[in-house]
């Protein structure tokens, strides 16, 4: 049989990237593996995805194959299989007429990482720029309260260590971030074989942290608190740079009088962590170069963006820039590689309100005068948004016109008027830009588009042009889009040679963080009082605030992400499924030994929002007064048709109208 080997990179909203190898034979594909030529997939891919791109994603019977018109009850997920031409006609129809009354703004539409490839994310943008649709704000549900703090202090958020300096470093810190479950190649090897000592702090005790050299167990949403303390450490051992603080840093005159009150038995006090082992972590950080890799977990606290600015002071008082195995690191952006993503996404044409924060969303679907029609792409807001039952009623509301761009069925294509059926990344050319490493990948087209499916980039370009849309932005042909980004980033040859080679790293040695000492913050110093943040109606100083614990018998919930699922995908594999198990809630044995429950016990969680029942799961991975329940379950498959997001009030955190969604507060019944 001939055989064909292709190399191409997975696209998934996760730190890791990973390259891939697609087997054929006889021009079918018959195995997607891991590159064992990958820096960091090393041959085999994470457990979900070595399940999912071998099932459901080659699978012509749970795929969207075709375009689809709603034939049921809304939200039946009843559909009769459509012509594009129809379809598209039929939305373009409905577009000019909202347009026409004067109201584009009431066509809202919501998109985040389904795909992270760097057109099939982006280039769907321009249609809605020329639109002048309302966006939800897609970092609204993930990390952008994070992204404000971190700004406020580093003047970017987008700007990390480059992972690569980790062999000169003496300790990395893994703050609220999982990288077993969400950058398990990072857990696997990079964690791993570093010199450097691992410090975890995390309230889940979750495989990074039984790896860890030090494992802090603070309770949710007590980091800021926890910063100071270990800041505070640090001080009285004379670690601090203070050469550093007084050339490049502004304000620290003016927090150190707190940061002299926080002492580590304080921080015991507020955060659950022994002053023992603050003091123990203060000395792991300061022994030498360090990295400080801030989660995403981290910042899903109704003061998220105070967390983020706290922690950061560690690096700003060790002076952790500008050398080798020293930074801080959030997400390093495709544009922190050199990419224009103003020209990706043709932010010129854009013409819309500004973006409104997914906590509004059921909200603003449930009133006719903010929205007339929906459309997702890249996303399942039906699965992974807030308020979750409120959520389901307004995608119910007949007069609004939903349109879900998805590459299988899901929770909110069940509520759609069309489906429009994508190609999945293996099924056309595009770049990938992980958000851990500083490289860039090629996405490789491996088959052609299972069906009649179109990848986002050309649906949008052919609804455009049923708009009558003349931009030729619009049109812009992906070779043209991959040409001109490979040029930005400094990727020298064609398509054809980065996709002979997979991935590439622009840059030989590791980048430096900031190697200049100078931040792109206004003053060009690291912020730790800030203007900006004042004048934006937030305190001068990041505060040593930990969130009052929950009342009586409550429950704090946390819903991070779960080893078996990639956000809301892969429920509907059915091998992922049967790892997956039951849903279920995890309790402290004394928490369940309290109520008088046992393993495996039906227990309902509830609150304010809404209601859920779960199997009862008790180890001692979590504090007393903590839930863990994983996000990611699809609604239509459980009996409720609910998943953790029906007891998420869709709370805004301190800065960026962001989620709180590890801020849930629960109680708990036995059923
Ligand atoms: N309780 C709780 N809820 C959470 C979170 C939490 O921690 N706890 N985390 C939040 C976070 S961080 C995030 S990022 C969100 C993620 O939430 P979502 O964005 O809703 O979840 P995803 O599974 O990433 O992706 C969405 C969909 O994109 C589809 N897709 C994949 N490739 C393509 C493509 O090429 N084209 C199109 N059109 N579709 C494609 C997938 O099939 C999938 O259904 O969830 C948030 N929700
Ligand atoms: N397998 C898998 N991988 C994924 C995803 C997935 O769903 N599944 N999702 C992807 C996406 S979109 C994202 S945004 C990332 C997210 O990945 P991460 O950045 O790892 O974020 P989470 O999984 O939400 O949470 C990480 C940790 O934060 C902890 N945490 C919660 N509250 C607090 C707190 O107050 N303080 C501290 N210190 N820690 C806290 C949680 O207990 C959890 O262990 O992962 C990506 N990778
Ligand atoms: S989801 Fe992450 S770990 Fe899994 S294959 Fe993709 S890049 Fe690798
Ligand atoms: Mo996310």
């Amino acid at each position: 049989m001939a055989k064909e080997l292709i190399k191409t990179t997975c696209p998934r909203d996760c730190y890791d990237a990973c390259g891939i190898v697609v087997i054929k034979r006889d021009g079918r594909i018959t195995k997607v593996l891991g590159d064992p030529d990958h820096y960091v997939s090393r041959g085999a891919l994470c457990g979900k995805c070595a399940l999912a791109y071998n099932g459901i994603y080659l699978d012509e019977r749970v795929r969207l194959t075709r375009p689809l018109r709603r034939s049921g009850v809304k939200g039946a997920g009843q559909f009769t299989p459509c012509s594009w031409n129809e379809a598209l006609g039929a939305i373009a129809g409905r577009f000019k007429e909202i347009a026409a009354a004067g109201h584009p703004e009431r066509i809202l539409h919501a998109h985040y990482s389904g795909t992270c490839a760097v057109i099939a994310n982006r280039f769907p943008m321009r249609f809605f720029h020329r639109l002048g649709a309302q966006e939800i704000e897609p970092d609204s549900v993930c990390n952008l309260a994070g992204h404000v703090g971190l700004r406020y202090i580093v003047g970017t958020s987008t700007v990390g260590f480059d992972p690569r300096t980790a062999k000169d470093s003496a300790c990395i810190v893994v703050w609220g971030a999982n990288p077993s479950a969400s950058g398990p190649h990072q857990h696997k090897y990079w964690l791993r074989e570093t010199p450097a000592k691992v410090v975890v702090i995390d309230p889940v005790r979750h495989p990074t942290a039984e790896i860890a050299d030090l494992f802090l167990q603070p309770f949710p949403g007590s980091d800021a608190a926890l910063a100071f303390a270990i800041v505070h450490a640090l001080r009285r051992e004379g670690r601090i740079d203070r050469t550093f603080l007084h050339d490049h840093c502004i304000g620290w005159d003016e927090i150190e009088p707190q940061i002299a009150a926080c002492t580590p038995a304080w921080g015991e006090a507020h955060t659950g962590v022994p002053a023992s082992q603050i003091e123990a972590a203060a000395r792991l950080y300061g022994a030498g170069p360090a990295l400080l890799w801030l989660g995403q977990g981290l910042q899903r606290q109704p003061r998220g963006g105070n967390v983020v600015r706290a922690c950061t002071l560690l690096p700003a008082v060790m002076g952790n820039f500008g050398k080798p195995g020293a930074g801080v690191l959030y997400v390093n952006s495709a544009a922190r590689k050199g990419m224009d993503a103003d020209y990706v996404l043709a932010s010129h044409l854009r013409r819309g309100p500004p973006p409104m924060s997914q906590m509004d969303l059921a909200a603003a679907l449930e009133d006719p005068r903010r929205s007339a029609a929906f459309v997702t792409w890249n996303i399942n807001p039906a699965a992974s948004s807030p308020e979750q039952r409120r959520l389901h009623r307004a995608l119910a509301r007949e007069d609004l016109f939903n349109v879900a761009v998805e590459v299988f069925e899901t929770d909110t294509t069940d509520y759609a008027d069309y489906v429009l059926p994508a190609a999945a990344f293996l099924e056309f050319d595009d770049l990938v830009s992980g958000y851990f490493n500083v490289s860039f990948s090629a996405q490789v087209k491996a088959r052609e588009p299972m069906g009649e499916a179109l990848p986002n980039q050309e649906i949008f370009r052919r609804l455009a042009r049923a708009m009558g849309y003349t931009e030729p932005e619009l049109y812009e042909p992906d070779t043209q889009i991959i040409a001109n980004v490979m040029n930005q980033v400094g990727v020298r040859g064609t398509f054809a040679d980065l996709a002979a080679k997979g991935t590439v790293q622009p840059h030989a040695e590791p980048v430096l963080q900031f190697p200049e000492l100078r931040f792109p913050t206004p003053s060009g110093r690291l912020e730790i009082a800030s203007a900006a943040a004042a004048a934006d109606g937030h305190p001068r100083l990041p505060e040593p605030h930990a969130d009052p614990r929950p009342s009586a018998r409550r429950l704090r919930l946390v819903s991070p992400a779960s080893p078996w699922l990639m956000n809301d995908s892969y429920a509907n594999d059915e091998r992922v499924a049967a790892k997956l198990g039951a849903a279920s809630v995890t309790l402290h044995p004394r928490d369940a030994a309290e109520r008088g429950l046992h393993a495996g016990d039906k227990v309902r969680l509830s609150n304010e929002t809404g209601s859920l029942d779960l199997e009862l799961a008790i180890a001692e991975v979590v504090p007393p007064g903590v839930a863990l329940s994983y996000k990611g379950r699809w609604p239509r498959r459980e009996g409720e048709r609910a998943n953790v997001n029906a007891l998420n009030p869709g709370h805004k955190t301190d800065m960026g109208e962001s989620t709180c969604v590890h801020g849930v507060e629960v109680s708990l019944t036995p059923l």
